[in-house]
């Protein structure tokens, strides 16, 4: 039976990420399509996952062999600082009724997407693969972060009691084409140059939120993909890897603003309101795990992705996910 593989989630910044990648890479290839595949890039609209009955419909639809589970209530600090009971409800409700799905239809294997907020906020650093149980989130997300721990807890009750391979992945902050650039609920990298954007459009004061002193480590959607397309492939262990580029790749948020400020050429005010929170300091993670395993893998220079990131905004503008405020 040739394999179907349904990836929840498919419509957002990481799912076509995955669909650009295995349009693009050649057919036979590490990362491209093998032959008699099908790849199915699920939306919201084609069932709401919170709901077991939609859950359940929508495996029935595809048969999905694989499944590469991306979708969840995803935002950045200031939405998760907002919504802390929402985001551990909504995505305790998606990851149960997924993994249970899976598990009553036999799907022969499931990668879930956590996240390195997911670790203690007080551990010693660098973060790595057996450190996620090791003490409490960061106060800033800890709703989402413990749905996500859970997937990981529910993997190995999956496979201990059933035997499912079901296994999770540990992406670090990730941008690209495709991502949320709505003013409040972005990320860092989309909501700054959203907000760039508009300043110079504007003639208006760019303001960054926070000292611009927080550190982070940043993968490029298309890298991502396919290290996704890796794990699906060559990886069938229950415990999780962390996915992302080395811990000597961390960039201050100032740093991310600057480049921000050259890739759209801004000449205008630029300044930090202090105001507002800076969340969590760091939280640096280790890939010496996956690049035991997968061996060479060249990641995009970072100003080289922002580039394309601010390319694909600018020429998307007017379709790409841009929330609510349209000055
Ligand atoms: P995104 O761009 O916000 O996309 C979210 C996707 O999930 C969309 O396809 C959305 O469908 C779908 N979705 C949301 N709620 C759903 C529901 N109730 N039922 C069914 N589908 C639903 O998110 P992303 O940034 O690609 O994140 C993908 C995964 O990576 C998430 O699990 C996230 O936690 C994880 N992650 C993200 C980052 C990051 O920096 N972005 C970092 C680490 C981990 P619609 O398009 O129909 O709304
Ligand atoms: O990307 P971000 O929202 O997520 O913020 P986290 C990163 C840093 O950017 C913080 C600063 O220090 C913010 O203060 N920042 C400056 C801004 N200007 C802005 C702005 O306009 N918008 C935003 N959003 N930040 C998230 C977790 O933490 O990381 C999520 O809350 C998820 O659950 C995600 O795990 C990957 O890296 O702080």
């Amino acid at each position: 039976m040739p394999d179907v593989i349904l990836v929840t989630g498919g419509t957002g910044l990481i799912g076509q990420a995955i669909k650009h990648v295995i349009e693009t890479e050649p057919a036979g290839s590490r990362f491209g399509k093998k032959e008699g595949e099908t790849w199915v890039f699920a939306s919201s609209s084609e069932g709401d996952l919170r709901d077991p009955e939609q859950t359940k419909k929508l495996f029935e639809k595809y048969k999905p062999t694989h499944v590469i589970h991306l979708a969840a209530l995803v935002g950045g600090l200031f939405k998760n600082m907002k919504y802390k009971l929402t985001f551990l409800r909504d995505n305790t409700l998606i990851n149960d009724n997924v993994l249970h799905t899976a598990y009553l239809t036999h799907t022969k294997k499931v990668i879930s997407c956590l996240s390195t907020c997911v670790f203690p906020d007080k551990v010693a650093y660098p973060l790595d693969e057996n450190k996620i149980h090791l003490g409490l989130p960061h106060e800033s997300n800890f709703g989402y972060a413990h749905a996500k721990r859970m997937v990981d807890v529910a993997n190995h009750a999956y496979k201990e009691e059933f035997g499912c391979n079901f296994t999770s992945a540990i992406p670090t902050n990730v941008f690209g084409p495709h991502d949320n650039f709505d003013l409040e609920d972005a990320h860092v990298i989309p909501a700054l140059i959203h907000k760039c954007f508009l300043s110079q459009k504007n003639a208006t004061p760019f303001v960054v939120a926070g000292t611009g002193k927080p550190l982070r480590q940043f993968i490029y959607s298309r890298d991502l993909a396919k290290l996704f397309i890796w794990q699906l492939r060559e990886y069938d262990d229950v415990e999780p890897v962390i996915l992302s580029v080395g811990e000597d790749e961390e960039v201050s948020i100032k740093q991310v603003a600057d480049a921000i400020v050259k890739a759209l050429k801004f000449n205008g005010e630029y300044t930090f309101d202090t105001s507002k929170a800076d969340g969590q300091f760091r939280k640096p993670a280790s890939n010496k795990k996956l690049l035991d395993l997968i061996g060479e893998f060249e990641f995009t220079p970072f100003e080289q992705a922002l580039d394309e990131t601010v390319q694909w905004f600018l020429k998307n503008y007017d379709t790409a996910r841009t929330g609510k405020i349209k000055q």
